[in-house]
Parts: structure tokens; sequence; C-alpha cells
């Protein structure tokens, strides 16, 4: 059978499918110099497609999990890309393939992969635990050689995790070494179970929270404040007779509200606090805190439906919005179900990230993908800068790496241990689309608007990844993260 991708915007261009692992030692230095104490790796993971899809349709955030790291020594930065070699993977790279159908619709899946898990391992990377994880949300972690990126396999926490799957989201505290994480449509598809752990540094399942959501939505990310947690509900919901009848496995109930959940970390099921507004959505956090007996959850909103592709339950044409970091504010010490929302930042941002120090914390700096003015300009969205938002002055700095390039996701890392706040580097990736290639962006990240204190070329694309870690040279050594 011939191999033969769509003739679809989704692979042409950038997005073209690359299918290919890749070992670059030694990038080639375009200018500025990579800082010496710069000691660690840069993992990330995105989609890429492995075989043509089985329907035409198919959308980004589907293709197979390919993992990259960029390890970073006394100067020197190496890059490598590794196939996640997810059940789903080797299913198919034996069978020379697509086997799964449309996104998360097993129903459209070809009938020998019948119970077979079809988890893509193509949203984020993390470490912790002593071990390097690819997330999906639709199963459980697949396990990774943080020095080779070869798969090891599926990890379910020695049996601890009886949920289906785990958030791509998960946030690690790295003060106490542990991760926060959860399982929504926990019991399988279409499930109102959801279920909140937090693991200790090796891995021990230390707390486990299962609670009911209002309805079987998309839970991407949720937020953690020092003492609290806060799972967020927007109205992108699955409905298991439409997916049955191979339908969209989301879809958007303008006529729904949003729900918001908050516990305390270690809380019981009599503890969670609900809260109510009108119907809008999300992706991502960029952080949550508390203020008093106040908790602001700060979120890339869109004030309608976030993804283009899940359409309205009702037929209602897509209407863009963009997304605008707003925080909502939840006051924990009165009986009310509502909240109060403010839009920090009307430039539209996604992608948002902080010093993960401050993870829950107050905190002043907030990194993500804006709007860049040159796209402004064309009248775009055009997410093509990299934002730093100084939240003590409400001042939006940007850098673009020009008008025909791109960015992804950054990564802060902190310049030393104990450094102060926002004092580091910002490690992006540069998608430099005329020449179909990538770079490495390091900002620093106090004063990203000067550009880059060292950009790294690949003769190579790195196609677009979701997300990442910088993970500390010495804590791969040790096992354990120190800030
Ligand atoms: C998102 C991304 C996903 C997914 C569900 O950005 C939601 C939102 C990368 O995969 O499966
Ligand atoms: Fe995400």
């Amino acid at each position: 059978m011939e191999i033969k991708f769509p003739n679809i915007p989704l692979y042409q261009g950038w997005g073209a499918p690359l299918r290919v692992e890749s070992d670059l030692r030694d990038l080639e230095l375009i200018h500025g110099q990579v800082p010496e104490d710069l000691n660690g790796t840069l993992y990330r993971c995105g989609p890429d497609r492995q075989y043509p899809p089985m329907h035409g349709d198919d959308i980004f955030i589907d293709g197979e999990g390919m993992a990259h790291m960029f390890r970073f020594t006394n100067g020197h930065v190496d890059y490598r890309s590794r196939w996640v070699r997810s059940e789903r993977f080797l299913l198919q790279e034996q069978a020379r393939r697509s086997l799964f159908g449309r996104y998360r619709n097993r129903y459209t899946n070809d009938p020998s992969v019948a119970g077979r898990n079809q988890g893509t391992a193509n949203t984020n990377a993390i470490w912790h635990g002593r071990k390097l994880l690819i997330l999906k949300e639709d199963s459980l972690p697949v396990e990774v050689h943080p020095d080779t990126l070869e798969t090891i396999g599926p990890w379910d926490y020695q049996g601890a995790v009886k949920a289906v799957s785990l958030s791509a989201h998960p946030k690690v505290d790295l003060h106490r070494n542990e991760l926060l994480t959860y399982s929504y449509q926990a019991t399988g598809d279409g499930s109102t179970d959801i279920v909140f752990y937090i693991m200790d540094a090796e891995g021990k399942v230390t707390q486990e929270l299962w609670f009911n959501m209002p309805y079987p939505g998309m839970v991407h990310d949720f937020a953690v404040t020092d003492t609290h947690v806060i799972f967020p509900f927007w109205p992108v919901i699955t409905d298991m007779t439409v997916v049955r009848n191979g339908g969209p496995y989301y879809q958007w109930h303008p006529d729904k509200e949003c729900h918001f959940a908050i516990f305390p970390r270690r809380g019981k099921a009599e503890d969670i606090r609900w809260f109510r507004g009108p119907a809008a959505s999300a992706g991502h956090m960029m952080n949550a805190f508390n203020e008093g007996a106040r908790l602001h959850l700060d979120v890339c909103l869109y004030q309608g439906n976030c993804f283009e592709f899940f359409p309205s339950y009702d037929g209602s044409p897509y209407r863009p919005c963009p997304p605008q970091l707003t925080r909502l504010s939840f006051d924990l010490d009165q009986n009310r179900t509502d909240y109060a929302s403010r839009i920090l930042l009307p430039t539209p941002s996604e992608m948002p990230r902080i010093d993960e120090r401050y993870i829950g914390k107050t905190y002043r700096y907030g990194y993500m993908l804006c709007r860049s003015p040159d796209a402004a300009a064309a009248g775009t969205i055009g997410l093509s800068a990299i934002g730093c938002i100084d939240h003590e002055t409400g001042a939006l700095t940007t850098w673009s790496p020009g008008p025909d390039s791109g960015v992804q996701e950054p990564i802060f890392v902190p310049r030393q241990i104990g450094a102060a706040e926002g004092d580091g580097y910002l490690l992006v990736l540069v998608n430099r689309m005329p020449e179909n290639r990538s770079d490495l962006a390091v900002l620093d990240a106090r004063s990203i608007a000067d550009g880059p204190v060292a950009l790294l070329k690949l003769s190579l694309r790195v196609r677009s990844t979701f997300h990442g870690m910088w993970v500390p040279g010495q804590a791969l050594q040790t096992g354990i993260y120190n800030v």
C-alpha cells in the first residue's frame, strides 16, 4: 500500500509530516554565546504522523508522539529526537499503516486493534520520581530513557494508579519534590469520574481523591496553589452517542456553564467547594495562588470555544475568540458560587509558563506566546512572539524572531540554585518557516526584548511541539530537584 498523506493544510509547509528520528551533536552557533552555567536538558514532546490517517479530517493534536531533547553541557548543545514507541506506534509499525481512527474515537479504529492502547504519547515530557515520562491525557504515561529517549514502557506507578489515564499537565512541586496530577474520564470514555493524585519523590502515591465532574468534559490543565487545588470544567463535552456514531470526541456546549472545583491539596470529598459561571473555555493555566481567603487563577481564557475542530453540539457556527490572560478570583470564606473575572492582558496569548519554583505562589513574571507587533499590523492572531508579563507593573515585553518565523512555548531555566524569581533564561524553539528548519534561542528572561544571548542553528525542522520541561543536570544525577 502506498504511503500518501492527504493534501490538506494540516500537512503542508511547517506541518508536513517529518517522521524522522535525529541526532545532531554540537549545534552550530549563529550568534552570541551559550551560557556556561546552563547545564541540563530541555525535553519536549509533540505530534508527528507515523502513517497517513485513516480519516481525512485529522486534527493537529492527534499525531503520534515524537520526543525531543536538547542537552546542554559546558557550553555544548546536543539534539536528539525519537518516536515514542507506544503500543499504538508498535502496532502501526508492524502493519505499516494507521490502525487508529479519529481523535480518541475507538469506534473508528481498525477492528484488529480493538481493546489496544490508542494513546499517542504526544503532549508533554516531565521528569519526576527518577523517571522521564511522556504524557497524553487519554492514557497512562510512557517512560523513556532520559539520556537516549529510548522507550521503556507504560508506567502506572506500580499498579497504584487505577485510573485509565493521567493528565499531560501535572504540576511538579519543586520544593517538595512532589508531582500533583489527575485523571479525568478516569474510569473510561465518557465517564464523569475524576481523580487527583500526589506522588512523592520516589513515585509513591501519597494522596488520592476521587470525585465527579458536572459533565464528561475535557480537563486539559488544572492549577494548584501552595495550599489548594483548582479544577476548571469548561463545557467541551464528550457525548458517547455521538462518539459511537463515529463523531467528534468533544463538542462545544455554549448553553452550559463553566464549573470550578477547589479543595485543599490533602483534602477530602466533603471539602470540595464548587463555583459556576458563563460558558468559556481554555487549554492552559499560567498559575494560581492564594491571597488571604481568595484564590486567584490566571488562565489564557477564550470567551467561547477554544477548539475550532470540536464543533458546537447544536450546529451553531464556530466563532473565533482570541485567548486573553484572565484572572479568575474565588472567595473561599463566603458561601457564594460565583467569581470575579479580570483581563490581565488584552494582547492574545497562549502556552503560558512561569518560573516553576513559583507554582502555587504569589508570582511576578509570566512567559508565553503572544501576538507580535508584526502580526497585529497584519490583523491576524499570529502568536509569533514571546511575551513576558510583569504582574507588578502590568507591562508586557516581547521578542519576535522576525516576520516569517514562529516560536514555540518558552521554558524558563533559573540561572542558578537560589536565583531570584525570573533571574535566568528562556529556551525557545524558533520555526524558520521559509528555510524549513529550526533554531533554538536562549533569551535572558530579564531582558527578552534584547534578543537571544545565544542563537543555535539546527539544520533540520523540529516540527511543532506542545510542552516540555527543563531538568537540571544535577537533578538527573541525584533524583531530586534542588531549587
Ligand atoms: C489539548 C491538547 C491535546 C489533547 C487535548 O491543547 C487537548 C489542548 C496535545 O493533545 O489531546
Ligand atoms: Fe497543553
